[in-house]
């Protein structure tokens, strides 16, 4: 593909063409990739992605018929990845696939992708994820990523997916071999599924005793859709607890970003000498802000960035904190959604702050923060520009 063939089929693909996406996918099940791929990376991090394993014929495909279903009620869109190592000979699982996908076609907010991966290292990991990365580029909401429980790829599973359902179902002595896999401790969510069985309440016992309350065990009939609503609402739950302290989930992300460092510099142009010269870096933006008396150079370091400061003269507060405590980080400069909000909140709280929100470098409106206040280092707050 050319430079603009790149360019516009990773556009197509931000913008939900299901054709490029398809496309798209089949490229990545037969082991070819390119510069589009690593066009989308820069726009994943929002889909919510459910791992679902259980041994062979727990009923994994019939519960993520459901489970699809249940999503789409709820306005979600989905993608399914159905992986299938060939190690486990269920024969009819592609047949079965192309039968799920028959009955959501036409439903725009539905995708879903079969994957054979050959032998025990039939690249599950390299395969999937970048079909991860597919589906969470062109926006999918939920990303379902399903594994026969037989090995390593149920732990692959667990890896990739930010919420793991286990299904277990009765009679046949997997909650013994569930143990062994180790898979025990790693799902989120137990399902006790073919719940019609004589045997499932034993099982919903003992696995509830195992388990300890440390996640929910539920009991379903994929067969029928029942208790399917019921374990779709605690992933969301699970989700829901999630992003008080994982900020890996965009969508949920953090406001905070570290916009800058600001390091005060005796001169610019000798400090230069090792950022730019013999470090390599580069200089984005240089700027004079007189009313701080000072002259700004900014060097990009990922999504952040490095600000020299070079007072203009000895009256500037970068000319003092120099004589007074030498060259060397001066500040840390952050980022937040609502300046005033946060200004506001701080005042609340006590915090000494040295300005009313103003306009700075760039453009943007800021407030400094006493170290008296922050644990010894000045702060910077910058409203986030959209
Ligand atoms: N009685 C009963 N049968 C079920 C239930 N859920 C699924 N089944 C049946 O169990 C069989 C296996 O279901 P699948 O959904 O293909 O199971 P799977 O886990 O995807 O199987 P593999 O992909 O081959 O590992 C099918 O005949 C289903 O109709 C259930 O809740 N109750
Ligand atoms: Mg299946």
């Amino acid at each position: 593909m050319s430079a603009p063939e790149v360019e516009n089929f990773a556009a197509s693909i931000l913008a939900r063409d299901r054709r490029a996406i398809a496309r798209a996918a089949t490229l990545l099940e037969n082991g070819h990739s390119g510069a589009w791929l690593q066009e989308l990376e820069g726009h994943t991090g929002r889909a919510r992605i459910v791992g679902l394993t259980g041994p062979p014929g727990a009923g994994k495909s019939t519960f993520n018929d459901q489970l699809v279903r249940e999503i789409r009620h709820r306005g979600l869109s989905v993608a399914v990845i159905a992986v299938d190592p060939s190690s486990h000979q269920s024969g009819g699982a592609v047949l079965g696939d192309r039968i799920r996908m028959a009955r959501h076609s036409g439903d725009e907010g539905v995708f879903i992708r079969s994957m054979a991966t050959r032998g025990a290292m039939g690249g599950l990991a390299p395969t999937s994820q970048r079909l991860l990365t597919l589906f969470d580029a062109a926006g999918f909401d939920v990303i379902l990523l399903e594994t026969v429980g037989v090995g390593q790829d149920e732990i692959e599973v667990a890896r990739h997916a930010h919420c793991v359902v286990l299904l277990l179902v009765p009679g046949q002595g997997d909650e013994v071999q569930a143990l062994k896999s180790g898979i025990m401790e790693i799902a989120d969510v137990y399902v006790i599924n073919k719940a019609d069985h004589v045997a499932a309440e034993k099982l919903f016992q003992e696995i509830s005793a195992e388990v300890e309350g440390r996640a929910p065990v539920l009991k379903t009939v994929a067969l029928h859709g029942q208790g399917v609503p019921e374990v779709w609402e605690h992933v969301e739950k699970f989700f829901a607890l999630q992003s008080q302290w994982r900020p890996k989930l965009s969508g949920f992300q953090t406001h905070f970003a570290i916009d800058h460092l600001g390091i005060a510099v005796e001169s610019i142009e000798a400090a230069l000498g090792f950022y730019k010269d013999s470090l390599g870096m580069e200089v984005a933006q240089r700027e004079t802000v007189e009313h701080e008396r000072v002259h700004t150079a900014m060097l990009p370091a990922g999504e952040s960035r490095l600000e020299l400061l070079e007072a203009t003269d000895a009256e500037s507060t970068i000319a003092k904190f120099v004589a007074k405590r030498g060259a060397g980080l001066h500040h840390i400069a952050l980022r937040v959604p609502d300046l005033a909000a946060a200004a506001e909140k701080l005042k609340r709280h006590g915090a000494r702050l040295l300005n009313e929100p103003r306009r700075g470098a760039g453009g943007h409106r800021y407030i400094f923060i006493h170290p008296a206040s922050t644990g010894g280092v000045l702060l910077e707050l910058i409203e986030e520009q959209f």
